[in-house]
């Protein structure tokens, strides 16, 4: 553990959400059943930490070519992404003097090292960004006419579903949420959880997949096939990587390797000390009973029929 982290981490302030100092305008939060909280942009249910400057801030920062903007649903691996990116960027090395999150702008939030306009501009290429917003609200204005490079991390939606209710079970701002695992999935499933409908944010993305500077994964072939994908988005950034940093980039954000890493195990965040749950694949069976497993299929079947894109469960 690096001397250098541990005082990055021990000098952060700690971003617990609270509606006086994240949400910037508390009259349009909205609660729904069992106290989840909420707010409406552009009629998609969001998070109150996604305020009014903020979401403007992200729809209109300028782009650069060697930009890089990872995304997916919450819950998807999209921090898992973010340290391969950070490590790809840097021969498989992290840096010393600070956090995975703190290597990163995350600019669409109120919480989490929010940046001015200034500190974004100012600072230096390659700049990574995090984001978890459906393609037509995407950082930068409209992907097909932006330069930035977007990759896009989608997981399969049982997984993705029982990941966030344990996330968002009791989160401040989520409103202390306090439903049963039935009425979550019924949010999930209505598209009434942060962040909208899983269907639509996936499957708009999906649709792009083939733009110059969109570039799609799959939570289950990176953890099936690390190597290979890892190339694959590494020829997508116009990086070759040699064997030993593929191995280390492996190696350094294995599951158990970036549970216990202060550079990434999230511990400065005071709502993440349970961040890293399980990390495989099928933790779902784990909380759906078989009724409510062949309800999501159907309605898995109906809205993912005819996009040419499914999802590894098992
Ligand atoms: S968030 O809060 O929406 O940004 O969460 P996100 O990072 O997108 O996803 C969190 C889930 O990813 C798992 N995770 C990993 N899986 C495999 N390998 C690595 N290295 C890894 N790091 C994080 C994390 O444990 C969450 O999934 P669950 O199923 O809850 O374990």
């Amino acid at each position: 553990m690096s001397t250098d982290v541990e005082s990055a981490r021990s000098s952060q302030p700690t971003p617990e959400y609270s509606d006086e100092l994240h949400a910037e305008v508390l009259e349009d939060l909205r609660i729904g059943e069992h106290g989840y909280k909420y707010r409406l942009v552009e009629g998609i249910v969001m998070p109150p930490f996604i305020t009014p400057s903020r979401y403007a801030l992200s729809r209109t920062i300028e782009t650069r070519p060697d930009d890089i903007c990872y995304n997916g649903y919450p819950k998807s691996g999209t921090n898992w992404l973010a340290n391969i990116l950070v490590r790809l960027v840097n021969q498989g090395e992290a840096p010393s003097d600070r956090t995975l999150r703190d290597s990163v702008h995350w600019v669409e939030s109120s919480i989490e090292y929010p940046r001015s306009k200034a500190e974004l501009d100012a600072a230096p290429s390659p700049r990574i960004f995090h984001s978890h917003m459906p393609f037509h609200m995407a950082l930068g204005g409209d992907p097909l006419g932006n330069p930035c490079r977007y990759v896009y991390i989608a997981r399969n939606p049982k997984d993705v579903a029982v990941s966030y209710f344990h996330f968002e079970s009791r989160a401040p701002w989520a409103g202390q949420y306090d439903g049963e695992w039935p009425h979550w999935l019924s949010m999930f499933l209505g598209g009434k959880l942060q962040r909208g409908d899983w269907f639509d944010h996936v499957l708009g993305w999906w649709r792009h997949r083939d733009a110059p500077n969109v570039h799609f994964l799959r939570y289950e072939d990176l953890l099936r096939n690390f190597g290979a994908e890892l190339r694959r988005l590494g020829a997508f950034l116009g990086y070759d990587l040699s064997d030993d940093v593929v191995r280390a980039i492996e190696e350094r954000t294995a599951f158990a390797n970036m549970k216990q890493d202060s550079f990434s195990n999230l511990r400065e965040i005071s709502e993440l000390s349970h961040f890293f749950r399980k990390g495989v694949i099928g933790s779902w069976k784990e909380r759906f009973t078989v009724l409510e497993s062949e309800w999501f299929d159907e309605i898995y079947r109906e809205r993912m029929r005819g996009s040419g894109l499914d999802f590894d469960f098992v």
